[in-house]
């Protein structure tokens, strides 16, 4: 039987640097492999304002953002095997397909199926799903999650266990997770020294996950002191704040000087490209490796000397973690439910769909770590 188009009410961004706008949009059946989703909760991660804002080069509008969603599948297309109607469902911006030449690999998380197309804000037929009277409305991350409903590729969704709340376990389709791989894939992490730049939510997930994982040592840097009490209160052993050191001093400098030659590891949490140099530079010298999560504004390069390389640091970095995402996480949410991964401490907010646009505001007042929407 085929599918019955659905009119639900979504959040719109026509334009780079527009507010959203909730709109009344018409979501067609899925097609073959495909799913249609009832979103429930999604939150906003700053990806999401980064691109709203029209700093992402791969930016297209008018589109319906949102990529860390939880609901459950209203309706499937022709061929779809890995879920069914009413499972409770995270949307994977970073798809698993288990057949591309990627996802054999073993090397990478990165899937080659969907990703041209979702990066041109279309299903893989390169069509969309979306319109607001009859306009055509652009996918964004293959996710859009800030819609009641959605579809995706089902090479782009997982189901997870039925007991775990969907208004928590949807910040596992992005922030949480990304954290969470980037340090636990980090081969060597155990016992070593940390450096955590930038304490959102991503930098909050590193520096959490580095505590449960057992390192020696985790200082945390941000220049809004507020960020200190969270840092601590998720196994931060230090915190700095750069703009309080004396005039002159860089951050990485300092961090050299009171690490006895630098980190083991550092993280750029921030999407800053000044702090990625920082964060690679307050690395130690022979084996330090720093790790990029921070997103960078369009135009934005990454500079040092060629030096700090030959002379033994690594430049990395990294996409959802490393995490595979159909297959590592159902195992994340069982962590969540038996109590070993932190995901309610990170709720700082929560609104309506009809008060998504404060829940971006929320973000910019530096007071927020994550809002959760009610759709
Ligand atoms: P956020 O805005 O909540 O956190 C950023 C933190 O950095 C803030 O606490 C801010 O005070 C701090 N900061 C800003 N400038 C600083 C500086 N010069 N030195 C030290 N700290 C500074 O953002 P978030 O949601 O935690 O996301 C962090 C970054 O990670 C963003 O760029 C986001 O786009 C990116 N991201 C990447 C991935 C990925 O897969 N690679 C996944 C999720 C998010
Ligand atoms: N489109 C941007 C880059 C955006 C970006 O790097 N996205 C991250 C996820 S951020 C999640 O909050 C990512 O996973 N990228 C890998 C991918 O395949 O998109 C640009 O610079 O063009
Ligand atoms: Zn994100």
């Amino acid at each position: 039987t085929i599918g019955k188009p659905i009119k639900c009410k979504a959040a719109v961004c026509w334009g780079a640097g527009e507010p959203l706008k909730i709109e009344e949009v018409q979501v067609s059946p899925p097609r073959a492999h495909e799913v249609r989703i009832q979103i429930l909760y999604t939150g906003i991660c700053h990806t999401d304002e980064y691109t709203r804002s029209g700093k992402d080069p791969e930016g297209i509008f008018p589109v319906i953002l949102g990529h860390e969603g939880g609901g459950v599948v209203e309706s499937v297309g022709e061929g779809v095997t890995n879920v069914s109607v009413g499972d409770h469902v995270i949307p994977l911006y970073t798809a698993e397909c288990r057949e591309c030449k990627f996802c054999k690999s073993g090397k990478t998380n990165l899937c080659g199926k969907v990703r041209a197309t979702q990066g041109k804000g279309l299903m893989p037929d390169s069509t969309s799903r979306f319109t607001v009277n009859g306009q055509p409305i652009h996918h964004f991350m293959g996710t859009s999650t800030f819609s009641q409903y959605t579809v995706v590729a089902d090479v782009s969704v997982v189901a997870v266990n039925t007991v775990a709340p969907l208004e928590k376990v949807c910040l596992l389709g992005c922030g949480i997770t990304t954290a969470w791989g980037a340090v636990t894939k980090q081969q060597g992490i155990k016992g070593s020294t940390v450096a955590v730049f930038g304490c959102g939510a991503i930098g909050l997930g590193v520096i959490s996950t580095s505590a449960v994982v057992g390192t020696s040592r985790i200082i945390a840097v941000d220049t809004n002191p507020a960020k200190k009490s969270w840092a601590e209160k998720f196994g931060a052993t230090e915190f700095v704040n750069p703009t309080e050191l004396p005039e002159g001093t860089k951050i990485q400098d300092h961090l050299v000087n009171i690490t006895d030659g630098g980190l083991d590891f550092t993280f750029d949490c921030t999407g800053n490209v000044q702090v990625m140099r920082a964060a690679l530079e307050a690395c130690h010298k022979g084996w330090g490796v720093s790790t990029v999560i921070g997103v960078a504004a369009a135009g934005q390069e990454i500079s040092t000397r060629p030096f700090q390389l030959v002379t033994g640091r690594t430049w990395r970095g990294t996409a959802f973690g490393g995490v595979k995402g159909r297959t590592e996480i159902p195992g994340l949410v069982d962590d969540y439910l038996s109590g070993t991964l932190k995901i309610d401490e990170y709720v700082t907010h929560q609104r309506s769909l009809a008060g998504i646009n404060e829940g971006f505001h929320d973000m910019h007042s530096g007071e927020c770590i994550r809002c959760v929407v009610d759709m």
